[in-house]
């Protein structure tokens, strides 16, 4: 059990708090949780990775982040809920045992971190990345559009001043940058690829940046479908799935879409609550069920892609 200075896994962390807890439950766990840094930030934030597994070799990997968009903070949440789930649970609960013993989680805990403490100081709405650049008093690029994945086809902007703003060419983002260059030198070990967004309730697989049809479709479908009842059975939140672009809009650069065709086969993007009552301001009274919920989704892709 964790007690960095103010960090509570029922309220929202400011950035600083979340750092120290990175600190503090890499600390706490040696066994499990080992830590590395994947790059900076625009504004030179250290981007921390976690890796939560029992130590072995040659152990697939499922890589999970959150705080992709400033304003969805209840991702970031549910990554520190599953990174203490983890730990609280392993040698307790067979299937969380399990799970570590056979298999390494990466997690990140937040990918746009100035975007994040932005949040928190100036702007509780804001979703992109800090980064400037000449030319535009604009700010910030949305990293889900900023990967090299049909980058700024459809659904992105290409103005600076847009929320949906691609950037100045694919990984023109540090942090996005940082996330692809991890990924490409770990395709071997990384079965699974899931990135946590809010807020729709929804599993999303590829493609948004096109109409087309992944390979394994017929596979993501029933898996997505099988996950989205395991995780409605704790509350009865509904869930609904598809491939992005005709469940949620067509959107190119995100980063489901660009891990799946570097090879690997099963990657989602999970929205989570609500349906919009409350939207990115979901309150905390809702933390624990809605971590709960998407806790039992992880493990069960997690189970699904051990087997297969
Ligand atoms: N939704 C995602 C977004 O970036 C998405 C939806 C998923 C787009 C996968 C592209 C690829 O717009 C939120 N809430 O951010
Ligand atoms: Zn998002």
């Amino acid at each position: 059990q964790v007690r960095a200075t103010g960090h509570s896994y029922e309220k929202y962390n400011k950035w600083e708090t979340i750092e120290a807890w990175i600190e503090q439950v890499t600390a706490d766990n040696p066994e499990l949780i080992s830590r590395q840094t994947i790059g900076t930030t625009f504004e030179g934030r250290t981007m921390h990775l976690l890796k939560v597994g029992k130590a072995g070799s040659d152990k697939p990997a499922i890589f999970m982040d959150c705080g992709f968009h400033a304003r969805e903070w209840i991702s970031p949440a549910f990554c520190q809920w599953f990174v203490r789930e983890a730990v609280r649970t392993y040698g307790q609960e067979i299937h969380m045992t399990e799970l570590l013993d056979k298999l390494d989680f990466y997690v990140l805990p937040v990918v746009n971190i100035d975007g994040y403490v932005y949040t928190w100081t100036k702007n509780r709405m804001w979703r992109k990345t800090r980064s400037t650049q000449s030319g535009t008093s604009c700010v910030g690029t949305d990293p889900n559009r900023n990967f090299d994945a049909g980058w700024c086809e459809i659904g992105a902007s290409r103005s600076p001043c847009d929320e949906t703003y691609c950037g100045s060419a694919a990984e023109s983002e540090k942090e996005t940058k940082a996330l692809a260059d991890f990924i490409r030198s770990n395709l071997s070990s990384i079965k699974a690829y899931l990135t946590i967004h809010s807020y729709s309730q929804m599993m999303l697989y590829p493609y948004s940046y096109d109409y087309k049809l992944p390979a394994n479709n017929v596979e993501l479908n029933a898996l997505a479908k099988a996950t989205v009842k395991e995780l409605a059975s704790l509350h009865g939140t509904k869930y609904t799935y598809g491939p992005g672009a005709t469940t949620i809009y067509p959107a190119a650069g995100g980063s489901d879409d660009w891990a799946y065709d570097q090879g690997i086969k099963y990657s989602f993007t999970f929205e989570l609550r609500d349906k919009g009552r409350y939207g990115f301001a979901l309150p905390e009274s809702q933390i624990r069920a809605t971590c709960e919920e998407t806790l039992l989704a992880i493990k069960h892709i997690a189970s699904y892609v051990l087997e297969h």
